[in-house]
């Protein structure tokens, strides 16, 4: 049996993140230190690692970074935030809290809906983040393991209200969102001015010990037929057996990830592996023991190979099933079968099954500016108190659990702005597009996507009208570099940066999200995007079959040739 790598690796050749955690007394640090150094707007190094772990990213405003670095000033730092939110819900109460803070706290003045169903704040200076950390604890919401080498947001197919599953589904949600938190008192303490108790009981992590996870690890849980949570794009998905509307319990997928490095095959998308059935209350259980596998063979000296496809991958799918089994006492059952349609919203209002209304309301790329309409709109909605906030997995904001009483006071408040809330204006290729963050805040960015996907779509729409296919929805992704934060290798088009103005076109992934994409085209700009999309849009225009979706039609017709993901990703053959 393969040993456990944990110490080993620490003692043999730690990477630079595990010798912080190590050093770190618990995700402490100096950052109390570094709070308290008023010569500069930033932190130390060391602390930006642990950072992530109270869910803060040390960024800079790369729009101004080279003018500021010519004029010898260093760079213009401040915070992004991320919150978490298991399954995305926010209270009316919440939704006012978050909304007032990023207007009152923040450089940005935006409030950002993720792909993963949590909210950021940015432009937060780093006097700002105390305050606006405890604005946020009054309303009962944190930001503690939204990021770093953790298990992060548990997404779940919105809302508890759309169903009895999807109620059910929301707790296991929630139950493993609790079991896997870090037990640190870290962040009490720097950020609220909770006392550390001197000569109390060592503090201990029953799962994370003292040097955590060796990368980010995400959970996620489906509700079939949707896929809009994206499962098989996670480090563990849970596939729930809803038939009849009553949760049985889950399919077991490990290993999914996205992120990889341009030019080197060593990294890949993955798409997660099922390996069998659990109930629903082993749920919470059996992700803790298998993020215990993790935490003990995942690669800990080197940060590219760290997350658990790699792990799976290099010792195997067999070998991880039986020792996750072995820790658990207990095996998983046969899987069963499940069926996927698709992964968009449906926009607008719908009656669900306790006989309430949910407004689901499209949010370009999740951004909501505070001088906007929208955001006045969705703050006078939070103050008529009658619904719940649901970020959803495509970025958007549903309006949920609202009685037939109080539709008509929603429904006012959008329509007294003449907001568009059916999405009827919105085509079916943007209304299932989705583009990460990137510039200007976003370190690793090395192209544009959310600021500039909005006007590419805008060409291709022109496109698709001549065409007749505007109402087709076809799922289209963008990101400024490789790590697939809009999931762009599980779209049916996928724009991956690669410099300023330059892409990667994948096509081909599934519209339900079961069959990543292929390299179709490399290194374009805007004129090569439309040069090689528009053919294949008239093609598909011109000859696809009855009911036949874009990503299968590329793939049918050898555009591009099928492709599964893990180490046969880079494989064009
Ligand atoms: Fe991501 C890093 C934004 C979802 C894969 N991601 C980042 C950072 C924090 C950059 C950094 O490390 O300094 C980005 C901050 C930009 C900014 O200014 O806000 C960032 N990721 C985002 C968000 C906000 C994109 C968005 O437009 O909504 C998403 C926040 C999700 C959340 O609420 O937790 C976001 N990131 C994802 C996803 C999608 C998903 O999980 O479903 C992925 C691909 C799936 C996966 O993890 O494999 C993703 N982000 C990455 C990676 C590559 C990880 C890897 O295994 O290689 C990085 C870089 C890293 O970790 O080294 C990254
Ligand atoms: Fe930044 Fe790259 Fe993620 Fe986009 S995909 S937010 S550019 S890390």
């Amino acid at each position: 049996m393969t040993k456990p790598k944990e110490m080993n690796a620490l003692a043999e050749n730690p990477s630079a993140v595990e010798v912080a955690k190590h050093e770190s007394d618990h995700l402490r640090g100096s950052i109390s230190a570094g709070l308290a150094d008023d010569a500069t707007g930033g932190l130390r190094e060391s602390d930006t690692h642990l950072l992530k772990f109270h869910g803060i990213y040390q960024q800079d405003d790369r729009d101004i970074r080279a003018e500021r670095d010519a004029r010898k000033l260093e760079p213009d730092y401040s915070f992004m935030i991320r919150l978490r939110a298991p399954g995305g819900v926010f209270s009316p109460s919440q939704w006012m809290a978050v909304s007032r803070a990023a207007e009152e706290m923040t450089r940005a003045g935006t409030l950002r809906l993720t792909t993963r169903q949590t909210l950021q704040f940015h432009g937060v200076p780093k006097e700002g983040l105390r305050p606006i950390l405890r604005r946020c604890a009054r309303a009962l919401l944190d930001s503690i393991a939204a990021c770093g080498d953790v298990n992060r947001n548990v997404m779940c197919a919105p809302h508890p209200g759309k169903s009895p599953a999807h109620a059910a589904a929301h707790k296991v949600a929630a139950d493993i969102s609790a079991r896997l938190l870090p037990q640190t008192r870290a962040y009490h303490e720097i950020w609220l001015g909770e006392e550390r108790v001197s000569g109390g009981p060592e503090e201990r992590e029953p799962l994370y010990g003292k040097h955590y996870l060796p990368r980010k690890f995400k959970i996620a849980v489906a509700i079939p037929p949707s896929n809009d949570v994206d499962v098989f794009a996670h480090d563990i998905g849970f596939i729930a057996d809803a038939e009849g509307g009553k949760l049985r319990g889950f399919n077991v997928a490990i290993g999914g990830g996205l992120g990889m490095t341009h030019g080197d095959a060593r990294t890949f998308p993955r798409l997660g592996s099922v390996i069998g059935f659990c109930a629903a209350d082993k749920a919470a259980e059996a992700a803790f023991h298998i993020a215990a596998f993790q935490r003990d063979y995942g690669d800990r000296s080197d940060r590219k190979q760290a997350r658990l496809k790699y792990t799976v991958e290099r010792l195997g799918l067999d070998f991880a099933k039986r020792d996750i089994e072995s820790r658990l006492g207990w095996t998983f059952a046969e899987a069963r079968p499940f069926h996927f349609e698709g992964r968009g919203d449906d926009l607008g209002w719908r009656e669900h099954a306790d006989g309430k209304f949910a407004l689901c309301i499209f949010v370009e790329n999740g951004r909501v500016h505070s001088e906007s309409a929208l955001f006045a709109a969705l703050l006078e909605a939070a103050a008529l108190d009658c619904c719940d906030f649901c970020v959803t997995p495509n970025q958007n904001i549903s309006l949920a659990n609202v009685s037939s009483r109080d539709r008509r006071r929603v429904a006012d408040v959008f329509a007294r702005r003449g907001l568009d809330v059916d999405g009827a204006g919105v085509s079916g290729l943007r209304e299932n597009a989705m583009a990460c963050v990137a510039f200007p805040t976003c370190p690793l960015a090395m192209a544009e996507a959310e600021r500039y996907m909005p006007s590419l779509l805008a060409k291709l729409e022109s496109a698709l009208s001549w065409l007749g296919l505007e109402r087709d929805a076809i799922v289209a992704r963008m990101t400024g570099c490789p790590n697939g934060c809009a999931r762009p290798y599980l779209g049916e088009i996928g724009l991956v940066g690669k410099s300023p103005g330059r892409y990667n076109l994948h096509i081909g992934a599934s519209f339900s999200g079961d069959r990543v994409s292929g390299l179709y085209r490399e290194n374009l700009d805007e004129s090569g995007i439309m040069s090689a999309l528009v053919p294949l849009l008239e093609d598909y225009a011109a000859n696809r079959n009855s009911g036949e979706r874009f990503g299968d039609f590329v793939v049918r017709t050898g555009h591009v040739r099928a492709n599964a993901g893990g180490r046969d990703f880079h494989d064009q053959g």
